[in-house]
Parts: C-alpha cells; structure tokens; sequence
C-alpha cells in the first residue's frame, strides 16, 4: 500500500516540545561534543547503553541532536517545506526547574529525548549506528546476544504532549545486526497512549519493558551484536504530539538454571532457579545437543516470591532424557 500525506500538520512546525518554542531552539554550532562519557555506575545485571539517559549533547532548553543514537531516515513522503525538518522530530531537551508546573519528577539526570508522534520518526544503537555527527564512535555500542540469557529492554516514557489522540503508538523494539547489517527484530512491544496509565500532568516517567526469549545457542541472534529502537508507529490518521523518553536501560536476564537434581523413589526430581514469580517452561530432549526444534515441552511452572519452583516426574519408561528450561513469554 503507498503511503499517503497526513491531511494535518503534524511536524515541529506545528508544535514545540516543550514551553518556549521552537523560535528559542539553539542550534549550537558544532561544538565538537562528542559523546561524554558520563561515568554513572551500572548495576549488576544491566549493560551500559551509550547516552542511554540522552543527557548529551548538554542543552539548556533543546536540541535536534542526540549523541549516540542514529535517526530514523526521513520518508519519502514526509515534506520538510510543509512540515520543518525531519531532523527536528527528535532531540534531547533539559528538565524545566525544580518546582516549575511542568518540573518532570523522576527524571533520570537534567535531559530526555522527545520523539514527536509521526509515522516513522525514531532512533536507534546498534554497533553501526552513526549519530548526527557522521562520524562512527570509536567505541561503537559493543553489546551482543549471548546464548542462555534473555534480554530486557525499559524505557521510561511520559505520553500526551500537544494533545497526542488516545491510541497512539509507540514502538520498544530489541533486534540483531544481520552480517548483512540489517535489524532483524527480536521482541518489540507497543506501548499505546491513553489518559488511562499516562497523568495528564505529563510530569512523571512511567516504566514499559519487552524481553526476549532466552536467547539459545543455534539462535539466530546468538552472538549478534544488540540493537535498540524507539520507532513511532503511529498511522497517519492518529499522527501529532510528542513523546518523552528517558533512561533506556538494558538489562541481562541470567537463566533460569536447574538445582539439586535428585532421585527419589522413581521420581526424578530438580528446583528451578530464576526470576520470582516467572512461568518457566521445563523442555526435554534425548540429547543434550538436540536442535531447539527437537526439545519437546514437559511443563510449564511457576516461580515463587523467591524465584523458585520445583519439578518432577516418574522416572518408569524413560530412557536418557536432559533438560532445559526457558521462560514462556
Ligand atoms: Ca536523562
Ligand atoms: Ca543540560
Ligand atoms: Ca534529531
């Protein structure tokens, strides 16, 4: 299906971020800012995310630049003369001041991403991505999917601005590097607007997550490098307002594993060790090198408070038979 021209103006020239407009937006001249390092401890678990907080470049009301991150190209269809620049659909801005109406409360650090609702508009990092500098990092975002582990994209994320319509879309999506260097999705979520879970006060991130399948090691991801994308999805007929994003975060999930297997009477029997109150599902095969193909469900169990299950079965009629436990998404 050909894409089509929204009826309405739905660029940056119809809306500004945040107060003040767009009149006030410093396009600052080059000022050679890279991406600073922002030395900020990651804790156990999470993997570092390049300018993950979009506190760089440092602004002290908005800019059109984000370190790090590769834009979305601009479509075909979009009219930079109708609508303002493509490039001006996504920047970082700074937190208002303590106190301000408008003061975002749990900011992580002073800046976020606005990301405006028009189809297509979007960043992403992945181990090519080139920011708005044209020059590749010299260290390139250096994460990739490793077998027996999960992974967990968060994103903190405030809906509703210029009168975004209930329903619009947001795109979270975790995906690998082809050899070819193409995105080849993993696990996406959309995380839809509504008045409902977003306050109107547009002052408070909210939380929204996606995670992979355990990643296995005949995966076609095992071993790629990890991509993170933050797509508008939007259809034209819902297009307009903006986005705020914040703190994207990444976080390994390690296992399950199984413990203290054990036999007892003609019942073999073993814990599940994971994440609490998580379905695990419990896949057997006859040998331990069986394509994912040829593991055959068992059961599917569920985690304690305390991350903990317990599994058994009668061990009558059973030739040599291994184990192995994913989550069930
Ligand atoms: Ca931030
Ligand atoms: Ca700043
Ligand atoms: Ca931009």
């Amino acid at each position: 299906m050909a894409e089509s021209k929204p009826d309405r103006p739905i660029g940056p020239r119809a809306a500004s971020p945040r107060r003040g407009g767009w009149t006030h937006l410093k396009v600052a001249a080059a000022l050679g800012a890279g991406w600073l390092a922002l030395h900020a401890a990651t804790p156990p678990g999470f993997l570092p995310v390049p300018n993950g907080s979009f506190e760089s470049p440092d602004t002290d009301f908005a800019d059109p630049r984000i370190d790090r991150w590769q834009e979305m190209p601009k479509p075909e269809w979009y009219d930079e003369q109708q609508q303002g620049p493509w490039a001006q659909l996504t920047g970082v801005f700074q937190n208002t001041a303590p106190g301000a109406e408008d003061h975002i409360d749990n900011m992580d650090g002073e800046q976020a991403l606005f990301l405006f609702a028009v189809p297509g508009a979007g960043v992403f990092l992945d181990a090519n991505a080139v920011d708005w500098s044209g020059v590749p990092p010299a260290e390139p975002f250096g994460a990739v999917y490793e077998p027996f582990k999960a992974y967990e994209l968060t994103v903190g994320l405030i809906g509703g601005g210029y009168g975004m319509l209930e329903g619009v879309p947001l795109t979270l999506q975790l995906y690998y590097l082809s050899e070819t260097g193409e995105h080849v999705p993993v696990a996406a979520t959309e995380v839809i607007y509504s008045q409902d879970v977003f306050p109107a006060s547009r002052t408070h991130f909210i939380d929204f997550s996606v995670r992979t399948p355990t990643i296995w090691p005949d995966s076609p991801a095992a071993g790629r490098p990890i991509g993170i994308a933050l797509i508008s999805t939007v259809p034209f007929e819902l297009a307009g307002g903006f986005w705020d994003v914040d703190n994207v975060r990444l976080r390994e999930v390690t296992g399950p594993r199984i413990a203290h297997p054990a036999v007892i009477g003609d019942q073999f029997t073993f814990d599940v060790v994971g994440e609490p109150e998580t379905i695990y599902r419990v896949l057997a095969a006859p040998t331990p090198d069986a394509p994912s193909g040829q593991w055959q469900t068992v059961i599917e169990l569920t985690t304690d408070p305390e991350g903990r299950a317990s599994f058994s079965e009668t061990l009558a009629g059973q030739r040599g038979r291994f184990y192995r436990l994913e989550q069930a998404l």
